[in-house]
This record gives C-alpha cells, structure tokens and sequence, in this order.
C-alpha cells in the first residue's frame, strides 16, 4: 500500500495520515468547502475538494470519494469513524473499485449493524446477553408473558438503532402495548425498519467496551476494556483504560467474549464490543462497532499498539505480529472530549472563532485536535473540539495529569467542557471509580459551573477534596503551605 485516501475531516484525519506517514505511505485528504483551511487538508501529500460544507453533499458521497481515489491511484482507503465508517454499500463500492476498504468486511459491517442479527450471530458463540425476547416482536401479546417473566421496568430496543437511539423504557405491563406501537412507529420512521425487540431493564450500568483486532487469518486478540459510563445523553465525555472495577479474571472473561462475539462475524480490523455490566460484575453483550472508535487512543497507550497502524498492516493481508499472551496493560489512561458546547446553558453547541488556543503539553499528555488558534468552529459537523488523553503509572497519576492538562489548556472565543471535564474527574464518585452510566445526570448541576467565581472554587473544593482523599500528607503540606492548589485554581482564570 502506497497511498491512502482517508474519507473523514478533522482530528480523525489527521490522526490517521500520521500512522501512515511513519509508515512511508502517502496520503490524501478529501474536504468540503468549510475545511479548505483545516490541518488535516494541509498535512496531507494531496488533497482534493469533493463538495459544499454539508456533510450529505461531501464526507457522505461515497462515490465522489471513490472517483477521486481512482483518479489518484490510491490503494487503500480509510473511512475514520462517523461519515461511510458503517456503511456496508461503501465498504462494498470501495473493494469492486480495486480498492482496499481499511476496514471490516461489508458482510460484518451488516451484521454488526443490525442489532437483532448482531445478537443472533453472538448467541452462536455462547455469549452472555441481557434476558429478552427471541428476534423481532409483532404484537403485544406474544410479550407479556416474557416481560412477566424477566419482571419490570423492560426496555424497548430498535434492532436498526444504537448508541440509544430508539429505546424505550416500559415500567409496568399497562404500559406495554402504547410504548410498543410508539417504538415501532419511531423506529419505522427514524430508521425505515420498525423492527423492535425487547430485554430486560438493567437499572445502574456501567458501559464497559472491549477492543478487538483481527487479520485474515482468523486470529482475533483483545486489547482490554474501555469504561465508558461518563455519558450524558449518549455522548460519551470521559472514557478510560482499564476499567478500575474489574479483576484480573473478569477482564480476561469479557475479554474472551468480546473474540467471540468478533469471530460470530469473521471480524478483520479494529473493531469495539460493547457490554452492560451491573452490580455484580455481570457482563452482557450489548452491540458491536464496526470501526475505530473516537476514544481509542486510551487503548493505544495502556497497550503501546498503535490502532491505526495495526488495521492498516491487517487490511494490506499482513498477520498480526503479536499473541493473546504479548498483550499487557501499562499504567492507566483518561480521556476528556472536549466539544464546543456550554455546559452552563443545557450542553448548547457553540460556534465561532478560536481567539486563544494553547495546548497542554508535557509528560503524559497527548492530545489529538483539528483545529488551531484563529479558525472557525464549522456549525455543520459535530462539535468535538479535541481529545485531551492523559496517562500515567496509575489511575491517581493520570487524574492529576488530566486535571493538571485542563489548567493549562487555554481555549477562548468559544464555549467549551473544559471546567466540565474537571467538575467529573475530580468528583469523589469519580475519584472512587463507584459510578455508572447515571452518573452525569445524577451529579452535574450547570449551577455548579454558573458564576465564573463560584464554579472555580466549587472546582477549588473538588481538588482539595480529591487531593485530601489520596493523598492525606500532601494536602497537608500544602495547606501548610499556603500554596494548595485549590488557591491556585480559584485566582487562575484560564480554567
Ligand atoms: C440497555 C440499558 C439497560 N438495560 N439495555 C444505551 C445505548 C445502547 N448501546 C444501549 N444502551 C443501554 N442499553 C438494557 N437491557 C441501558 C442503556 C443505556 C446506556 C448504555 C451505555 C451507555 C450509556 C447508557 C445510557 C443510558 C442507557
């Protein structure tokens, strides 16, 4: 492979052409009219417009990608995540062009994407999933026996959604019927396929993912967990590696079924298994993603593999040049997404121009971004300024890292979560790893972060609290000191 074409904007883009680069493969960048500008279009050897700003008439035309592939003699495309990532006929189109679709196979990629056929697929291979109904569900009557059996609240899923679109949770039998009709008809809608199907409500979860690679050859390996709980409204915010509630033998268990669930589809590539894990540590299957995921640099740096790299040694027919056994984790590693919203006025995405923006640098930060200081916050694709990722020896090591990254970042002229990011990572039930997918709606009130002064002494408090909590003898000094680092916060207004 000595050209590749990546059919994406953005940090995504330019993550992707820097594994190339090293690997002395040449790249080329597709943009619309609102990137003209952008790093990503910059960085790249060749670089051509494919549309106007819309991502419908741009990162969405599979076959003006296509075309501009075969005109410049690329090998290999790489499709990012979001835009044609999942996208089965794409996949498909790429490969009858001549060209190497970095990725799954399509037939993966449709199997995976139906949440019903992911699941019958995985049921094969003995995988732990949530009670529920057999396939697809008709009429209310063939259920009722079924919700009366795994007991109330159940959730309603579509099999087309995912990433919680299409859910519904019925809390008594009464309701069953009307939230019944209302999700098929939502689901008919949304997704041009009413299909639904119902499983068992778990009420506190934690969302932990596992990441898997596989070549050609039938070998699939994991590359640990990813904990995911810190969401709100199905937008990931804090993702991190390990997760620190599982054992050594649960990490391995999940591990292995996540292979599993990979080898049910012929998995080729990076790819994300998704499991719900309650109280108990039970773990069930929840779906597949069939593509690189936005949080998987924490993966890269508790493993030292790196993603990119990997899938496109695997997609040019190379085997995986590690086992199962090569595999360890190294120290721990957080990431904060940092969108362009105001966490003080309902998450509302901001646009505008970057006045200031100065990253965070030194030991243990990475930070993967697509923009810089001056440019423009396009309002037509999603709002995710940057990837701030922090790693260190241990979890304590990494949060302190990360909160020590916020500080410094300095992002003006356009609102952010920033202060957001470190109200979560320096929250006691943060701090302590007790928390689920609950916890964001359970514990952030925009209050918090309402007056400038307020939300940094509230902040204040939080990193004393925190650095009370682990370690007893320096917040000591530091109080001692007059130098605590909550002073310190409150009179920095970058923050
Ligand atoms: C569930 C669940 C509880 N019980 N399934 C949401 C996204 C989609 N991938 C599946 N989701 C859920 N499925 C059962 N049987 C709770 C969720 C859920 C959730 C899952 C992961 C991360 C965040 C979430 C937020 C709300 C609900």
């Amino acid at each position: 492979m000595k050209k590749i074409l990546i059919a994406n904007r953005g940090e995504i883009a330019l993550r992707v052409m820097r594994s190339a680069r090293e690997m002395g493969i040449k790249t080329v960048a597709v943009f619309s009219e609102a990137d003209r500008h952008s790093p990503h279009v910059r960085y790249a050897d060749e670089a051509v417009c494919i549309g106007p700003p819309s991502s419908k008439e741009s990162y969405l035309r599979g076959d003006k990608i296509v075309e501009v592939a075969k005109t410049l003699g690329v090998d290999g495309i790489h499709p990012g995540y979001g835009f044609l990532s999942e996208n089965a006929a794409f996949a498909r189109l790429v490969e009858e062009n001549g060209i190497t679709f970095i990725g799954p196979t399509p037939e993966a990629i449709e199997i995976m994407g139906d949440k019903l056929s992911a699941k019958e697929a995985a049921k094969k291979f003995n995988i732990p999933m949530v009670p529920g109904s057999e396939g697809a569900i008709q009429h209310v009557d063939d259920v009722r026996e079924l919700c009366d059996q795994i007991g109330y609240p159940v959730l309603i899923k579509a099999s087309a959604g995912g990433g919680g679109k299409g859910m519904r949770v019925v809390e008594s039998p009464d309701q069953l019927e009307e939230q019944m009709q209302r999700a098929q008809g939502e689901a008919l809608s949304a997704f041009g396929d009413g299909s639904v199907f119902i499983e068992k409500y778990v009420g506190s979860p934690k969302h932990i993912e596992v990441q898997i690679l596989g070549d050609n050859y039938g070998n699939i390996v994991y590359l640990f967990e990813r904990e995911c709980s810190v969401q709100r409204r199905h937008q990931k915010v804090v993702e991190e590696a390990p997760s620190s509630c599982l054992t050594p033998e649960k990490r391995k268990a999940i591990g292995e079924a996540a292979v599993m669930v990979g080898k049910s589809c012929a998995y080729i590539g990076a790819g994300t298994v998704e499991f719900l894990v309650d109280e108990e540590l039970n773990f069930y299957f929840l779906e597949m993603n069939t593509r690189l995921q936005v949080e998987h640099p924490v993966s890269e740096m508790i493993s030292g593999i790196d993603l990119v790299k990997e899938q496109i040694k695997v997609a040019r027919g190379e085997k995986l040049s590690f086992t199962q056994d090569d595999l360890v984790i190294h120290g721990h590693a957080i990431e904060l997404r940092v969108y362009a919203e105001d966490p003080m006025n309902n998450f509302l995405p901001d646009i505008g121009r970057l006045l200031d923006y100065v990253k965070p640098e030194g030991p243990g930060i990475r930070v993967d971004d697509g923009f810089e200081a001056g440019m423009d916050i396009p309002i037509y694709y999603d709002p995710m300024i940057a990837k701030l990722v922090a790693w260190g020896k241990d979890r304590t090591e990494a949060i302190d890292r990360m909160l020590r990254a916020i500080n410094e970042y300095k992002i003006t002229g356009v609102k952010n979560t920033l202060k957001f990011g470190a109200f979560v990572i320096t929250h006691p039930d943060f701090v302590s790893g007790k928390f689920d997918t609950h916890f964001v709606a359970k514990h952030f009130k925009p209050e918090y972060l309402k007056k400038e002064d307020a939300a940094e002494m509230e902040i204040a408090a939080l990193v004393a609290a925190h650095v009370f909590e682990n370690k007893p003898k320096a917040a000591k000094q530091a109080r001692s000191t007059n130098a605590s680092i909550g002073s310190k916060w409150v009179k920095n207004r970058t923050l």
